[in-house]
């Protein structure tokens, strides 16, 4: 699997012999493992330095973010070791380490007993999972936000990621854009609402919160016991960002009712009433802290997000899949085309959703 394995793991100050190291998540950017040791299971991940070129400050927001909630967590009483992520160190100290390839480690405690989903299979873990991302949200209100780096630039300005994908369908370098014209064009219809939210943050309505910015449902752990979301995961991206960002990208995943590289599109539907426990969880978790403009703005959240996303698929098809881990030739155009359809989805089902709020709001 990996040559260098034991230089890896003797990095690192993990209990015991390493019994078993297996491939695990299933997320699209870093690459993760399971090891198990005699009394203790850890997460190892390398760090996609592609994407994250400044490994070091990622780390440093991850050992920022995690000390507070710490903080938090124990003074209200909970259990500071399964309701964050717990870094492991190196031996040297140091959070991150980099391997003889040049490729960047780090490692938590593995969080047991818990379960993380690509797919919902009962409302009540999506209602679990708004509790989660709200509570997160509550939870950092206070955190020191310009402490923060930022990982990945102008991560969820739309615009920004409207001129790229513009940019790459001119120069279509891989000649694939014959394949994706109506994806190609239901993205052009959308050139002006990509500014909605980044003019108001210019008018000073919408200001910039500490959020995750990568709330899928399988970045949230569920207890097995108690069924409760226990764990924000995925701290890579925590930065300075709308509320709705993480409102908006946990509907696009989780209240769709098809995977996200669902290739029959029929199957792809906004399903209201996972939308309405979401909504009644993240208002609930977040406790007071979204402005009334932040819960009007809820469906253009959950649009903005799953156009955004719609959007890098299609960048990243027509670029050549350099982002995005694929498993097959057209995998980010199947992805893009879920996006899309799910846009399509909102725009039909925008009165519902309104509705939703007002009985939660
Ligand atoms: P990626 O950035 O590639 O999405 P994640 O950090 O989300 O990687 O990890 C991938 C998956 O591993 C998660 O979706 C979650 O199911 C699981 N996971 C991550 N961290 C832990 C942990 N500390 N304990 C248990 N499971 C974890
Ligand atoms: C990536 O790493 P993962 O799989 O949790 C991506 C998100 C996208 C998501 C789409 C750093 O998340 O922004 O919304 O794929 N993460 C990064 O599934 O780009
Ligand atoms: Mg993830």
């Amino acid at each position: 699997m990996l040559d260098n394995i034991n230089e890896i793991v003797e990095a690192f100050n993990f209990e015991g012999e390493i019994l078993e190291i297996k491939a695990y998540g299933n997320g699209h950017i870093n690459d993760t493992f399971r090891l198990t040791c005699p009394s203790n299971k850890y997460i190892l991940q390398r760090i996609n330095d592609d994407v994250f070129t400044k490994p070091d400050q990622l780390m440093d927001n991850v050992e920022m973010v995690t000390s507070f909630l710490k903080e938090k967590i124990k003074e209200e009483g909970g259990d500071p070791n399964r309701e964050t992520l717990s870094l492991i160190h190196c031996k040297n100290g140091k959070n991150l380490y980099k391997d003889s390839h040049g490729s960047f480690w780090r490692a938590y405690d593995f969080i047991d007993g818990t379960l993380s989903y690509d797919l919902v299979e009962d409302p009540e873990d999506f209602y679990q999972s708004g509790l989660g991302f709200g509570t997160f949200q509550s939870r950092l209100a206070d955190f020191p936000i310009d402490k923060l780096n930022f990982t990945i630039e102008k991560f969820h300005h739309t615009p920004s990621r409207y001129e790229a994908f513009m940019t790459v369908l001119h120069d279509d370098p891989q000649g694939r854009a014959k394949l994706a014209q109506p994806e190609i064009e239901k993205i052009i219809k959308q050139k002006d609402f990509v500014h909605t939210l980044w003019d108001l943050n210019k008018a000073g309505k919408l200001d910039f919160k500490v959020t995750h910015n990568d709330t899928k449902l399988n970045n949230v752990l569920i207890d097995e016991a108690s069924g409760k979301a226990i764990c924000v995961v995925d701290l890579d991206t925590v930065m300075p960002g709308f509320a709705l960002d993480d409102f908006g990208d946990s509907i696009r995943f989780g209240a769709s009712t098809a995977l996200e590289d669902e290739k029959d599109l029929e199957k792809v539907r906004l399903d209201l009433e996972l939308f309405e426990v979401y909504v009644k969880g993240f208002l609930e978790g977040a406790k007071g802290s979204l402005s009334d403009l932040e819960i009007d703005l809820f469906p253009v959240g959950a649009k903005m997000m799953t156009l955004e996303t719609g959007i890098r698929f299609l960048t990243d098809f027509l670029q050549g899949d350099t982002y995005f881990k694929t498993a097959y030739d057209d995998h980010n155009l199947v992805r893009a085309r879920t996006q899309l359809k799910l846009v399509d989805e909102m725009e039909r089902q925008w009165d519902a959703m309104n509705q939703i709020i007002e009985k939660y709001r």
